[in-house]
């Protein structure tokens, strides 16, 4: 009886997948989607696996989520794949995660590109392992001229280290004196940071019932909308991301209203 309660809402009314983004299509679809793709080891420990299963299948997720998030027309897809913390695990956890670029890559290139998909990353580069950093680039150069979703991985990244980079180019430039300090406002910070092509999210979602932001974007977050959920990464399907596209929109819908009443 109580599962019938707490099944969605979409199942509840019967929608099928097509009805569902058919239906988001129709409203204002977030321009920019950040996501924290948070319990693939706890994924794993649950079917008694190593951890290392759940970031293959976490991988697998990240490849749904872009396709229909390209389908939805998304502009920007930001994922969390590695945090400067994340150096701090196992050895063989780290090696095993620092392979997932090229196998992700080397799998679905080909569809990113006949998608009109362009691979970006963000985070600190030169301390990536060799093969790690060509597989990115290749990625990169493979898929600069694309028109599509922008799929931003966030690769050895850290929003402090980010924001603190910045700071420092700002303060060579002050001391250079090529800018004074009456310059430097909220623009030219926002110029400064790993984003600087990229709007501001408008929807961040964090999986796996963690509520907190873990060094993540902490500038470009200041607008956006939070959607969190209990549904682990890997289990993260179609009907989860609708669902927070739905609820995005239906706070947009309230807003949007009051922006109208704004105009007259
Ligand atoms: C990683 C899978 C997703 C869940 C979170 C942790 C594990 C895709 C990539 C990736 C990164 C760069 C790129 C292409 C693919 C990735 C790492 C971990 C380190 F250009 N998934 N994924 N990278 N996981």
């Amino acid at each position: 009886m109580l599962h019938k309660l707490i099944r969605r809402k979409s199942e509840r009314q019967n929608q099928s997948l097509a009805e569902r983004i058919s239906l988001s299509k129709k409203e204002q679809i977030p321009g920019h989607i950040a996501i924290i793709m948070d319990g693939n080891g706890r994924w794993a420990k649950k079917r008694a696996l190593p951890r290392i299963a759940g970031h293959h299948e976490g991988m697998k997720t990240v490849r749904k989520v872009t396709l229909l998030a390209n389908e939805l027309g998304v502009k920007v897809l930001t994922v969390y794949a590695f945090s400067t913390e994340n150096w701090k695990r196992p050895k063989l956890e780290v090696d095993f995660l620092m392979r997932l670029p090229e196998e992700f890559l080397g799998t679905y290139l080909p569809e990113l590109i006949e998608k009109n998909v362009r691979v970006v990353m963000m985070g600190e580069n030169d301390t990536l392992p060799r093969h790690t950093q060509e597989a990115v680039r290749k990625a990169m150069i493979a898929t600069k001229d694309n028109t599509g979703l922008v799929l931003n991985f966030a690769l050895n990244y850290g929003s402090r280290a980010e924001i603190a980079h910045a700071m420092q180019t700002i303060a060579l430039q002050v001391k250079e004196g090529k800018l004074d300090p009456s310059d430097i406002n909220e623009n030219l910070i926002s110029e400064h940071l790993m984003t600087c092509d990229l709007p501001e999210p408008d929807l961040l979602i964090r999986t796996s019932g963690e509520v907190r932001l873990s060094n993540f974007m902490l500038w470009q977050l200041a607008y956006t909308e939070f959607w969190f959920t209990d549904t682990l990464w890997p289990d993260f399907d179609d009907h989860c991301l609708l669902d927070a596209v739905e609820s995005y929109q239906s706070r947009n819908r309230r807003y949007g209203g009051l922006k109208g009443e704004e105009k007259n």
